[in-house]
């Protein structure tokens, strides 16, 4: 598992160049999700393709900006599934973006991945590991060294409430939930980028963020194997929950490893107050 975090270490550091120095508009592409590519979103993924192809114990790769996985070693353990730029289109307006990665094992389900990292490039570059029953935060220094900050755990309870969906389309019941929390004195946090939105929450010691099933986007917005199970991991490690509304994120199985589902990440006592309003 230490090659698969050095790898990704590496390609963050290349990311982050890449995000400082190059070109941040629209390629001719689109992804399998139908979202025009941006030349970051291409450069991100080839970097990661790279570092990973020097990996023995990596089988496949499942990307985002992929149709279908890649084959790399074929005696390789272990699957990664990930999200090369997450939020890229937020980079040309100078806010944060991400990296996330899933390391499972045999199928891209929710129980068989058994690690999780995620690199925000913000003022500073931070990697948070969820792995074996921990949840570590990193930090880049100026000789582009990763260094070990502290553990992170979250609070019984926040105040941070990152609202996701559009909210014209969102049912009823979860915007009278919403509207709730905000009158019980939670702040408003929501950039656009779950990556570091969820970073905050994680940090500030618990709250709520939510992408949920809408009218429009019924099925949620967020992909299980590159997003969805990587954050519910680090979450549950952290001492929080992380479920689709009603049940556990990572007790969902995909069909096909481009999957969303709706999804709540937080503290214990807000994910309460989600499957209330959700009728569990
Ligand atoms: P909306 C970014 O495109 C992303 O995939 C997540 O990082 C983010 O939480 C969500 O979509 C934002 O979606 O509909 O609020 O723009």
């Amino acid at each position: 598992m230490t090659e698969i975090f050095e790898a990704i270490k590496r390609s963050a550091i290349r990311i982050r160049y890449a995000i400082e120095n190059d070109d941040t508009g629209y390629s001719q592409n689109q992804n399998s999700t139908g979202d025009i590519q941006l030349k970051l979103d291409i450069k991100s993924d080839m970097i990661i393709e790279e570092e990973f192809s020097l990996v023995k114990s990596v089988k496949e790769l499942a990307s985002e900006e992929k149709e279908h996985v890649e084959e790399l070693c074929k005696d390789g353990k272990y699957l990664i599934g990930y999200d090369p730029l997450d939020g890229s289109s937020l980079a040309d307006v100078n806010l944060s973006v991400g990296s996330i990665f899933g390391i499972y094992e045999n199928d891209y389900s929710g129980k068989n991945l058994k690690a999780s990292v995620y690199v925000v490039y913000g003022p500073r570059v931070e990697l948070v590991i969820g792995y074996e029953n921990r949840v570590e935060l990193h930090r880049l220094n100026s000789n582009n060294e990763f260094k070990f900050i502290q553990l992170l755990n979250l609070n019984q309870k926040g105040k941070l409430n990152s609202p996701g969906g559009t909210q014209k389309h969102w049912e009823k019941h979860h915007k009278e939930m919403i509207d709730d929390i905000f009158a019980d004195g939670y702040r408003l946090r929501y950039s656009g980028g779950m990556v570091p939105d969820l970073h905050q929450i994680l940090l500030k010691g618990g709250g709520l963020f939510s992408y949920p099933a809408t009218t429009d986007v019924p099925k949620g917005k967020l992909r299980m194997t590159f997003e969805v199970f990587p954050f519910a991991q680090i979450y549950e490690l952290a001492g929080g929950s992380a479920i689709d509304g009603k049940g556990r994120l990572l007790d969902l199985i995909p069909e096909h490893i481009h999957d969303t589902t709706p999804c709540f990440f937080g503290s214990n006592e807000e994910i309460q107050r989600v499957k209330t309003a959700y009728g569990k």
